[in-house]
């Protein structure tokens, strides 16, 4: 009955134990997952965009084999949520159509221009040391296969983090034009990279429930502040600032106090008005229609391979 399932299904996330594809679950819980992980991998798959486009013009064949390959890494994530999501019952399709047509969100920081090398290397610093900090603690979300993609994408993000930050300690052992064009990528991406945690908690009306089932582990601004602790004396053995004047360590709470972003701005680039936002959903509009033939001939080739083993 109901009531026995749900009581179980309480129980195993009472027990801190994970709930698999063919568990009983609310249809919510179901639901909120769906959204979470097609969100996230959609992330991954539009992420690919802004560090894309300077595949063709990295400065060295080391760099481009690096970013290729962090590159290729983001698809693979895209890929694997996607399958995640599809243990819940969604279909890929689907959730491509409804990326396409704004009706599936993604990150907000991809919504922003790589404008040099500079802001390749801000992006594995600042962004995928966020994505660390969000999803290191998602290898104990309570639904098992989102949990289970986690590990092997968080072991990918820290190799992107470190790229990036040694891509940077090396633009800054350079000449002042390039420290000058990490300082200004640093600028730039520092509020956006903010934003990636959400909205703040008093303003967040998925947290108390994804938390109660234990989908998130911690609030959008407890993980806000793990990043800026985290960051701050990266930044300074790098030699950049940070853009915030009232950056500074709290001895008292034992972390550091900083700005709040613009929120408005947060608003504003998740509906849709963003500085690329038309852009990015623009191409991979197209990707998908210029992919149609690939899809329709894989059909077909598995519609004979089945048509052959019957016989
Ligand atoms: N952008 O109630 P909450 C990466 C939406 S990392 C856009 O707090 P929730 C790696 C939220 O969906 C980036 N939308 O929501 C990489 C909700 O809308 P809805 C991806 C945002 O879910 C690195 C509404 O606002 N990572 O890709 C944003 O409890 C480099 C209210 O918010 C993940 O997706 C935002 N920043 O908490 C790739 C991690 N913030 O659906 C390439 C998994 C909030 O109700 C290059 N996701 N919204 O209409 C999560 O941890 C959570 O979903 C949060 C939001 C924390 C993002």
């Amino acid at each position: 009955s109901d009531s026995m399932n749900l009581s179980a299904f309480e129980d195993t996330i009472a027990h801190d134990r994970r709930i698999e594809p063919r568990d009983w679950m609310p249809g919510a819980y179901r639901a909120t997952l769906v959204r979470q992980i097609a969100q996230h991998a959609h992330s991954e798959i539009i992420g690919m965009q802004p560090e894309g486009e300077w595949i063709t013009r990295a400065p060295s064949l080391r760099r481009k084999a690096i970013l290729f390959a962090k590159v290729q890494d983001e698809a693979g994530h895209g890929l694997y949520l996607y399958s995640a999501a599809e243990t819940l019952g969604a279909d890929r399709t689907d959730l491509t159509e409804r990326l396409i047509d704004g009706r599936q969100k993604y990150s907000s920081i991809f919504n922003y221009p790589t404008r040099n090398f500079a802001d390749v290397g801000v992006i594995g610093w600042f962004v995928d040391g966020a994505a660390i900090c969000n999803q290191v603690p998602l290898c104990r979300t309570s639904y098992g296969p989102y949990g289970r993609a986690m590990v092997r994408v968080c072991k990918e993000e820290s190799f992107h983090q470190r790229q990036g930050y040694e891509l940077l300690l090396t633009m800054m052992r350079g000449t002042d034009a390039q420290r000058a064009m990490v300082q200004d990528a640093v600028d730039r991406w520092w509020w956006p990279s903010l934003m990636m945690f959400g909205p703040p908690d008093d303003d967040s009306p998925n947290s108390a429930r994804s938390l109660a089932w234990r989908i998130k582990r911690h609030t959008n601004d407890e993980l806000r502040q793990r990043f800026v602790d985290m960051t701050v004396p990266q930044a300074e053995k790098l030699g950049v600032t940070l853009p915030d004047r009232d950056l500074k360590w709290n001895e008292e709470r034992g972390h550091h106090d900083f700005s709040a972003p613009d929120w408005d701005e947060l608003k504003r680039v998740v509906s849709g008005d963003g500085p690329c936002n038309a852009e990015r959903i623009a191409r991979r509009r197209a990707a998908h229609e210029e992919g149609a033939w690939v899809r329709r001939a894989a059909a077909a080739h598995a519609a004979k391979r089945t048509a052959r083993l019957r016989e």
